[in-house]
């Protein structure tokens, strides 16, 4: 093993501070809350199995799913520790119908999904948070409708890898970077500064139980996925882990596209725009890959409500662009929203 030098997550902000937008003290303050939280997210995980904290919590969150136990132990980490920065004013939360109040002072919001794909949690697969920072607008008792907000405001986006080892990644607007816990030190340490993404990609990643209920546009590009070239070999690989972080992750490192389209069941999507898509999105645009919800640009959206769902498309540059000509223009979902930006 080679003893290359190591750059602390805290001194890395610190100190490039050009690559931290308007307030870097703040961003600082936030992401250090973000690594408290996740540090001690990370510990509990892997204790998975050996105490009694797998399994459902016995009620059921907003959108009508099982909450794990890890869910609300996860929701709690980034509540306290985000409320100790004083940055923050109020938090939407997955695990939340309204949002919580922080620090009527506080100048942010956050927006996360403390726990994704936590249904994997008692098989062992990987799992992760996500997040979202905009700065507010206003002063004042923080209101629900402060997180009606374009994509492309975000002025922080991230999320936190908890797979083979934890990885938290993050964006300000200037370049993606990557940190890996270190767990002899318990710090995060530069792994990956500025990342970018494949231009080009063979990896296709979507969720084909629901293939039957899938609009022609989308179906068809899967079997496009599926043809054979020339010499009768595969040309693209098939990966769906049902844990977004996990899947995004893989797909923004090696060259791919995720995809969660409008189906059956989830008519306008299974994913949440605010804290789930929007982070995602903004990272894979400035690892240089394209993020949208099916016609547009997905950071053109103004949020409606906070646990607003959307149909997702993200990837590579190519692949998205070759996804995407496959989409027809009469999906009534993308006329209707088409109306709504324009
Ligand atoms: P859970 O947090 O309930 O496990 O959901 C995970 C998730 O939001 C996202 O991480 C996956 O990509 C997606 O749902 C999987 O959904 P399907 O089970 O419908 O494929």
């Amino acid at each position: 093993m080679s003893n290359k030098e190591i750059v602390l997550l805290n001194q890395f902000v610190g100190e490039k501070t050009e690559l931290h937008g308007d307030d870097p003290k703040a961003m600082l303050k936030i992401l250090t809350a973000v690594e408290k939280a996740s540090t001690n997210v990370h510990r509990t995980i892997n204790k998975a199995g050996l105490e009694d904290i797998l399994g459902a919590a016995g009620s059921e969150n907003v959108q009508g799913e099982q909450v794990q136990k890890l869910d609300l132990f996860a929701n709690e980490q980034f509540i306290e520790n985000l409320k100790g920065t004083g940055y923050i004013a109020a938090i939407a939360s997955e695990e939340n119908e309204e949002i919580i109040t922080l620090n009527e002072t506080g100048e942010y919001l956050f927006a996360t999904d403390p726990l994704d794909g936590s249904s994997n949690i008692d098989v062992n697969i990987s799992v992760g948070t996500i997040f979202s920072v905009f700065k507010r607008t206003r002063k004042g008792t923080p209101k629900k409708e402060e997180f009606n907000r374009y994509g492309h405001e975000q002025i922080l986006a991230g999320y936190v890898l908890y797979g083979t080892s934890t990885v938290l990644v993050y964006t300000c607007g200037h370049g993606v970077h990557s940190f890996t816990f270190d767990t002899k030190t318990n710090t995060f340490a530069l792994t990956n500064a500025s990342i970018k993404t494949p231009e080009k990609g063979n990896i296709f990643s979507i969720n084909e139980g629901n293939y039957n209920t899938l609009e022609k546009g989308v179906q068809d590009y899967i079997s496009y996925c599926k043809e054979l070239n020339e010499k009768g070999k595969r040309t693209h690989t098939a990966r769906f882990m049902g844990s977004l972080v996990a899947d995004f992750h893989r797909n923004m490192l090696k060259g791919g596209i995720f995809i969660y389209p409008a189906t059956a069941d989830a008519p306008k999507g299974r994913l949440r725009l605010l804290y789930e898509c929007n982070p995602i999105a903004m990272i894979a645009e400035q690892a240089g890959g394209i993020a949208t919800w099916g016609a547009e640009r997905l950071l053109a959206i103004k949020a409606e409500e906070i646990h607003q769902r959307t149909p997702f498309f993200t990837g590579s540059k190519e692949m998205m662009e070759k996804a995407l000509s496959f989409l027809t223009k009469e999906s009534e979902y993308r006329i209707q929203e088409s109306e709504k930006i324009s």
